[in-house]
């Protein structure tokens, strides 16, 4: 049986061209490797340096103090918010559009982090159909589930629900 360098050999010998496109082919791919790894740095480093400033924006622009309530609309309020959850990203423009309305309105509503929580992740695509954040997770009476997806029908939707009406 032939050692497989003289295998390697003959190969080469009866085909010429392949060798070096084999060559070719390898180089690009090892690049394009790298290429994606640093790639992938770069975003990873961008995340962790805009995280915090995202957040601490959010923190500065969102009002201390919600919409005022009697104590009793407030407790109603708060009971009604006990069927609600929001399913989020720390970071997301659109979960944070959503978060700001929610201290507007002064309301308490559950967060669940679908990005780094695997069970709040699962729980989502499971029931809304994907993993897509904002979505507000509304529990109707009997027991039905509805999964809204989209910031601005979300804000709509607790708009409708809890904005005071105008003396
Ligand atoms: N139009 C949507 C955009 C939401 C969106 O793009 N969310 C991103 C996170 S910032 C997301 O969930 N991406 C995952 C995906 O689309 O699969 C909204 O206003 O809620």
């Amino acid at each position: 049986m032939p050692a497989k360098a003289t295998v390697a050999r003959e190969n080469v010998r009866l085909r010429p061209h392949s060798l070096p496109l084999q060559l070719i082919h390898q180089e690009m791919s090892n690049e394009s490797r790298t290429m994606r790894v640093i790639i992938q740095y770069f975003f990873r480093t961008l995340r962790l340096v805009l995280t915090p400033l995202v957040l601490l924006n959010e923190k500065l622009s969102t009002p201390a103090q919600g919409v005022q309530r009697s104590p009793q609309a407030q407790a109603e309020a708060d009971q009604a918010c006990s069927d609600l959850a929001l399913y989020q990203f720390k970071a997301c423009p659109f979960c944070i559009k959503v978060r700001k309305e929610i201290a507007r309105l002064g309301l308490d509503i559950e967060t669940r982090d679908a990005q780094h929580d695997q069970s709040h992740r699962a729980a989502l695509e499971a029931g809304g159909g994907r993993v897509k954040v904002p979505c507000l997770l509304i529990r109707h009476q009997q027991g039905k589930e509805e999964w809204l997806y989209e910031s601005d029908a979300i804000k709509t939707w607790l708009q409708n629900r809890f904005e005071p009406a105008r003396a």
